[in-house]
C-alpha cells in the first residue's frame, strides 16, 4: 500500500514538471524574425534538450536506484571498487561536457563567427546607435553616405550625439531617439556605443543581444527577414530608468524605407 502511494505521487509530481515545461517551452522563444536567429534556435534547442534529456535519464536512475535499495539496513551491491567509481564518474561527466558543450560549439561557433568575426556585406545599412541613461540614440549616414564628425566633448543637452556642426558630412545625417528603421532582408551593421555604464542591445525577436561598453565601439550585424516592428529592450540593469529604456526596430520594404528617410531628411 505504501509502496503503491509512493509511486502514484512520483507519477504526479512528474507529470506536473513535465507539464509545466511543455507549456513554456510553446512559448519560450519569440517568433524568429531574422536570418542567423535560426541558428542560435537550433543551439539552444539542442542544449535544452540534451541536458533536459541528460537530467531526465540521471533522475530516471536515481529514482530506480533509491526505489529498489532504499529498504536495505546495509549494502548488499556494489558496482565496483572506489577507483572504478572514479573513473566511471567521469567518464559519464565527461561525456555530459562533450554534448552539453558540443553543441554551443558545433552549432553555435559558426553563428558567433558569422555575426562578430566575419564583414558584413558591401550593402549593409551602417547605423550608429549611442546609448544613454536611459535611450537609444540613433544615427544614420545622409545620401553622402558619410557620418559626420562627432566627439564626446561636445556633449550636451542640444547635441547628444557630440556632432560637430562645422562638418559638412553630418549636415545630411539623419538622428532619432528610440527607434530604428531598417530595411527587410538587407543587412544592418550596428556600431554600438555607451557615453555612460553598460547597456544591453537586446532584439529578441532578431535573436540579437550585444553590450553596449563606454569607450568601446563594437560592430555587428544582423539581416532582418521580417517586416514588422519588433521590441529593442535594454538587457542591462543600468539604472533607476532601466524598465524604460525601449525601443522599437521598425523593419519596412525597401520603398516604405526610401520614404520615411525622405520624410526624416525633409522634416
Ligand atoms: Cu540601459
Amino acid at each position: 500500500m505504501e509502496r503503491r502511494s509512493g509511486l502514484i505521487l512520483a507519477i504526479v509530481i512528474w507529470l506536473i514538471g513535465a507539464g509545466v515545461v511543455m507549456m513554456g517551452a510553446r512559448t519560450w522563444l519569440p517568433p524568429l524574425a531574422s536570418e542567423h536567429g535560426a541558428g542560435i534556435d537550433a543551439m539552444i534547442n539542442f542544449t535544452m534538450t540534451a541536458t533536459g534529456g541528460l537530467i531526465l535519464l540521471g533522475h530516471i536512475v536515481l529514482g530506480l536506484f533509491v526505489w529498489k535499495f532504499s529498504r536495505q539496513d546495509k549494502i548488499t551491491f556494489r558496482l565496483a571498487g572506489p577507483r572504478m567509481e572514479r573513473r566511471w564518474s567521469l567518464a559519464v561527466a565527461l561525456l555530459v561536457a562533450a554534448i552539453a558543450e558540443g553543441g554551443v560549439l558545433v552549432i553555435g561557433l559558426p553563428v558567433w563567427a558569422k555575426v562578430y568575426d566575419t564583414a558584413s556585406p558591401a550593402n549593409a545599412l551602417i547605423i550608429e546607435v549611442t546609448t544613454e541613461q536611459f535611450a537609444w540614440n540613433v544615427r544614420y549616414a545622409g545620401p553622402d553616405g558619410v557620418f559626420g564628425r562627432a566627439d564626446p566633448k561636445r556633449y550636451s543637452l542640444d547635441n547628444v550625439l557630440g556632432q560637430d556642426p562645422d562638418d559638412p558630412a553630418g549636415r545630411d545625417d539623419i538622428v532619432d531617439l528610440n527607434m530604428i528603421h531598417v530595411e527587410v532582408n538587407r543587412p544592418v551593421l550596428i556600431r554600438l556605443r555607451s557615453k555612460d555604464v553598460l547597456h544591453g542591445f537586446f532584439l529578441p525577436h532578431l535573436r540579437v543581444k550585444q553590450d553596449s561598453v563606454p569607450g568601446m565601439k563594437i560592430d555587428f550585424w544582423f539581416v532582418p527577414n521580417k517586416t514588422g516592428s519588433f521590441e529593442l529592450a535594454c538587457a542591462e540593469l543600468c539604472g533607476l530608468g532601466h524598465y524604460e529604456m525601449r525601443g522599437v526596430l521598425v523593419v519596412m520594404t525597401p520603398d516604405e524605407f526610401r520614404k520615411w528617410k525622405e520624410e526624416k531628411r525633409n522634416g
